[in-house]
């Protein structure tokens, strides 16, 4: 009987160590569980010894399945974990592409519903002369883009711009300025601007530049939900692409509006010419973060002419993919957006990066300074694969009306 049930189990190839490492496991050990007990279920045990004998068997395989169950909701796509090591999130990047894929979208099925993408609709509130060097952004003084440069935004001008990002489909509007940090003298309007968006009925996030404890407090009190602070890339990195802020610097940020109770909004760009182990580096720093940030954006640099960046080699989109699919794996409950870079992707690069683990997006015809898909492009992306806004019901198309010119499917776009 012992070798009626060994037979069983390793003629099929079924190797109990091996569950214990592999994930995705679950059913093919299930199904060969189910085929050893309707072994013993159609008479095959005929006496006391047999009985004895498998269960002396059967006993220490269920142990081994519990303990290969609670390994794998350990070490797999449910866990929240915030110990990841760079050769953990390397050895994810060095998956088969579909593996990857596939294991990501796991992940995200145990989070979210698949089929939804929030979307947020950015402003620049104040535009260019920005006393930082960041060498891919075309708002920095230090480089020529032919910006032209802007004073503070009047509130009026951004409560109407709120308005019409709600009337457009938008939940959350996302205020940004060309800023080291907010001055003292600029605090009251700020948080005016918070408070009229907010009596909108919108969630609003704001992008400033470094914040310390005191005016994440105030932000936090005039009810801002998220604020956005990138960490850019690795630690390693860094140093090649700003050097007026430390890294330590926007990590201290994100401590302070973490403890003022807003929602953390941190990701990087990638396509800067750094490597695969750079962007592991940026996501090992933010899964290592306790809690994960809420939402995670990443943005594929938009080459701006003018910046240091404006001829960087194309990042291979597959690698861009990559980048989005780890990320939902490492952090399994933020949502990680597709940002900057769409207005060059075409439909099916972005149904990919959805299918990665995707779920929000800047939405409206602008980011800060550059194009972005306009909202009808993306009304009819969402349309053609299924995908409903968060925080819309899909039946009540009244909030969100835009224009719908004649499109006609193009393969080759
Ligand atoms: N000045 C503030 C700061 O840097 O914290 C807020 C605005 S800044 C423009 C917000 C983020 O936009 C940057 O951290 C960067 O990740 C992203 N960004 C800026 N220029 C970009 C570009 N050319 N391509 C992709 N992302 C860009
Ligand atoms: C983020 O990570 N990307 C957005 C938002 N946060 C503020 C900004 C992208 C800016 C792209 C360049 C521009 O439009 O100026
Ligand atoms: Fe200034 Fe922000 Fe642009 Fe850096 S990314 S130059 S801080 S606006």
């Amino acid at each position: 009987m012992f070798r009626l049930a060994a037979t069983s189990c390793t003629s099929r190839g079924f190797n109990p160590a091996r569950t214990l490492i592999v994930c995705g496991e679950r059913a093919v050990f299930h199904s060969k569980l189910t085929a050893f007990h309707s072994q013993l279920s159609q008479g095959y045990l005929v006496d006391d010894h047999e009985v004895t004998v498998i269960m002396s068997f059967y006993i220490p395989v269920l142990l081994l399945m519990t303990a290969a169950m609670t390994l794998h909701s350990v070490h797999s796509s449910n866990a929240i974990r915030h110990d990841w090591t760079r050769a953990d999130i390397l050895a994810l990047f060095n998956m088969p592409f579909n593996d990857l894929l596939f294991r990501a979208q796991q992940v995200h099925r145990d989070h979210f519903d698949p089929n939804q993408v929030q979307v947020s609709t950015l402003l620049s509130i104040k535009t260019g002369a920005c006393p930082e060097d960041c060498k891919y952004c075309p708002q920095s003084g230090h480089y020529n883009t032919g910006l032209e440069k802007e004073k503070l935004l009047e509130v009026e001008k951004v409560i109407e711009e709120a308005r019409a990002a709600k009337a457009n489909g938008s939940t959350r509007f996302c205020m940004g300025a060309a800023w080291r940090s907010p001055a003292e003298k600029d605090m009251p309007y700020v948080l005016h601007m918070v408070r009229e968006v907010k009596a909108l009925g919108m969630e609003t996030c704001m992008t400033l530049g470094m914040l310390d404890g005191d005016k994440s407090a105030r932000l936090a009190e005039a009810g801002l939900d998220y604020y956005n602070h990138n960490l850019d890339t690795s630690p390693e990195y860094y140093g090649e692409i700003i050097t007026t802020r430390t890294y330590a610097e926007r990590l201290e940020t994100l401590e302070n509006v973490r403890s003022a109770g807003m929602k953390v909004c941190s990701g990087g760009i990638v396509g800067m010419g750094e490597t695969q182990n750079d962007r592991a580096g940026l996501l090992q720093q933010l899964s290592n973060l306790n809690p994960h940030p809420d939402s995670v954006p990443i943005n594929n640099l938009v080459k701006v002419e003018g910046t240091p960046l404006e001829n960087e080699a194309e990042l291979d989109p597959f690698d861009f993919l990559r980048t989005i699919a780890v990320a939902r794996i490492l952090m399994p409950k933020s949502y990680v957006r597709l940002s900057a870079g769409r207005e060059t992707m075409n439909d099916q690069m972005q149904a990919l990066a959805f299918m990665a683990g995707a779920n929000s997006v800047f939405y409206g015809d602008k980011l800060l300074t550059t194009p972005n898909p306009a909202a009808h492009q993306d009304q009819q992306l969402f349309a053609r694969l299924g995908i409903n806004q968060t925080g819309i019901n899909p039946k009540d198309n009244s909030i969100h009306t835009p224009n719908k010119e004649p499109q006609f499917y193009n393969a080759c776009a």
